[in-house]
C-alpha cells in the first residue's frame, strides 16, 4: 500500500517539473497530463509486482526470475541506460522502462550484434518513442555474443549501452 501511494505522488510532481521546463505549445501539457494517469497505474502495478515477488515463495520467483530491468534515464535526469553494460542469459527477457528525460527508445546497432542476428527485429523503430514514464519495451535475445544499442534521440549525448548474452 505504501509503495502504491508513493508512486502515485511522485508522478504528478515529475510532470510539474517537465511542464515548467518547456515553454512551448499549449498542446504539450495536455498530452503530458493524459499520459500521467496511465503511467501511474503502470508504476503501481510494477511496485505491486515487485512487492509480491519480494514476499512470494521461491516457486513463484523462479517463474519470473529470467528478466532484467533497465531504466531509461537515471533518477537524477542523466541521459543514460541504467545499467549501461550488463549480461543476461540466453532467453532472459530484458525490460526497458522509461524513467526520466524521455522520450527514449531502444535501437540495436546492426553493425554490433552477433552474426546472423537481424537488428531490426529486436529494435524499436528509429522513430518509435516511449513518451510517458513507466512505458516499457521488452526484448529477449537468444544468440550468444555482444550487442550494442542506443537511444536514437540521445545517441549523440552518449545514451548507449551494451549487453552480452551468455
Ligand atoms: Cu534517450
Amino acid at each position: 500500500m505504501a509503495a502504491i501511494t508513493s508512486a502515485a505522488v511522485s508522478i504528478p510532481s515529475f510532470t510539474g517539473l517537465r511542464s515548467g521546463a518547456s515553454s512551448c505549445a499549449s498542446a504539450k501539457p495536455v498530452s503530458v497530463r493524459m499520459a500521467a494517469p496511465r503511467a501511474s497505474v503502470r508504476a503501481s502495478l510494477r511496485d505491486f509486482g515487485l512487492a509480491v515477488a519480494a514476499t512470494a515463495a521461491s516457486a513463484v520467483i523462479a517463474s519470473n526470475a529470467l528478466a532484467l530491468d533497465v531504466i531509461l534515464g537515471s533518477d537524477d535526469g542523466g541521459l543514460v541506460f541504467v545499467p549501461q553494460n550488463f549480461e543476461v542469459a540466453s532467453g532472459e527477457k530484458i525490460v526497458f522502462t522509461n524513467n526520466a528525460g524521455y522520450p527514449h527508445n531502444v535501437v540495436f546497432d546492426e553493425d554490433e550484434v552477433p552474426a546472423g542476428v537481424d537488428a531490426a527485429k529486436i529494435s524499436m523503430g528509429e522513430e518509435d518513442l516511449l513518451n510517458a514514464k513507466g512505458e516499457t519495451y521488452s526484448v529477449t535475445l537468444t544468440a550468444p555474443g555482444t550487442y550494442s544499442f542506443y537511444c536514437s534521440p540521445h545517441q549523440g549525448a552518449g545514451m548507449v549501452g551494451k549487453v552480452t548474452v551468455k
